[in-house]
């Protein structure tokens, strides 16, 4: 009730606040051939992801309301892309107890082959595990992407390689809402120093942030939503920062966590989200952004590696086994891709980093649930 009560406020809000967007909502509306102010289920001419939402109203929608992402200037784990990461690690499977513990499973992992593995565990006889639904919450038994090496976690050099992927599907306000999501080749967490040692905690391998903008069924943003460390936080489209028709969103250093920009006058790196965007640095350098590409369905992929539910980096240091009972994750392993995030994971299993929102919680296709990852393990 709060929610509806929540949402219907911030729309009638937004329809004095988001006159600047009006431009770009009626260029997208015109590049998908649709009156303004129509809803999104009148023209569908091509749907390759199946959620009634035309593919090129998808893209012209994610282009209208990018993010302009701000990274520190010393940002140690710059973006990149998923095929550009898989060039330099391996897949393997990680079977807690075993001995040996980890198993080689793809020297040359592709995007079109994340999903396609089987592994039996030696130590937990008739249990079979997917690279393409089995989730391992707590790390114990998952097929995850081996950590890149030193030169590769400051992201590609080459910022046409900083792909923004983009998920967007019908929500329940009526309307649509579009997921923003930047791919790091690695986390840098905390140093500490005790008892005469430089301690590291909470870097990983393979990092996926982002931020989701909701639209109303009229198709003017009323929220923006973004992940944080544990936690999504929701704002209100009228308090965020904007530049047109696009938020300003700064990435935490070294972990990624997104938050409302601030105007403090320290130097940052910008990076525009969008398809034409440019990259502009604090030694005044300005380069090309990369390409804005459409995830698809985890029901009806348009990007293959989507379907992927292992760990984007190697397993770490073991805290589920060396503090047993204390309920302590994991936090030096890899995470999850867009489809099986953690952030505001609810107890049910439900995604909510994925389908926040979304108009159908229970939506399947086949055997495939959109929201819910198909089985769970340690
Ligand atoms: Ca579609
Ligand atoms: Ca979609």
């Amino acid at each position: 009730m709060d929610f509806l009560r929540k949402h219907f406020a911030a729309s009638v809000a937004a329809l004095a606040a988001c006159v600047c967007c009006g431009i770009a909502m009626r260029a997208a509306q015109a590049r998908a051939g649709a009156p303004a102010g129509s809803s999104f289920a009148s023209s569908v001419a091509r749907d390759a992801d199946g959620d009634g939402i035309d593919d090129a109203d998808e893209q012209a929608l994610a282009e209208a309301f990018a993010p302009v992402v701000l990274h520190a200037a010393d940002e140690p784990n710059l973006p990149t892309n998923v095929d550009a990461f898989l060039r330099h690690t391996r897949m393997e499977f990680f079977d807690a107890g075993c001995s040996p513990e980890s198993f080689e499973i793809d020297p040359v992992p592709r995007s079109e082959s994340l999903g396609a593995h089987r592994f039996t565990s030696k130590c937990l006889p008739g249990m079979e595990f997917r690279s393409d639904g089995t989730r391992a919450e707590f790390k114990q038994h998952s097929f995850f992407l081996t950590d890149v090496d030193g030169p590769h976690r400051a992201g590609s050099e080459d910022t046409r390689e900083w792909t923004t992927y983009f998920h967007a599907y019908p929500n329940d306000i009526g309307g649509i809402t579009v997921q923003y999501w930047l791919f790091y080749p690695y986390n840098t967490g905390r140093s500490f120093s005790a008892l005469g040692r430089s301690l590291e905690l909470g870097s990983h391998g393979g990092d996926w942030e982002g931020v989701h903008v909701v639209l109303d069924a009229m198709r003017r943003p009323v929220w923006l939503r973004l992940l944080g460390h544990r936690d999504i936080t929701e704002v209100a489209w009228e308090r965020a920062r904007r530049e047109g028709s696009h938020p300003i969103v700064s990435s935490g250093w070294g972990s990624h966590a997104s938050e409302i920009a601030v105007d403090d006058g320290v130097s940052r790196l910008r990076h525009e989200t969008w398809s034409s965007g440019r990259v502009a640095w604090p030694d005044r350098r300005n380069t090309a952004s990369g390409a804005l590409v459409n995830l698809g369905e985890k029901t009806r992929p348009l990007a293959p590696f989507l379907t992927y539910s292992g760990l984007w980096g190697s397993v770490g240091f073991n805290f589920r086994r060396a503090l047993p009972g204390l309920g302590v994750p994991n936090v030096d392993s890899g995470y999850w891709g867009p489809a099986y995030n953690e952030t505001g994971m609810r107890a049910d299993g439900f995604v909510t980093a994925w389908c926040a929102g979304i108009a159908d919680e229970t939506k399947t296709v086949g055997a495939v649930r959109e929201c819910f990852p198909d089985a769970r393990t340690d």
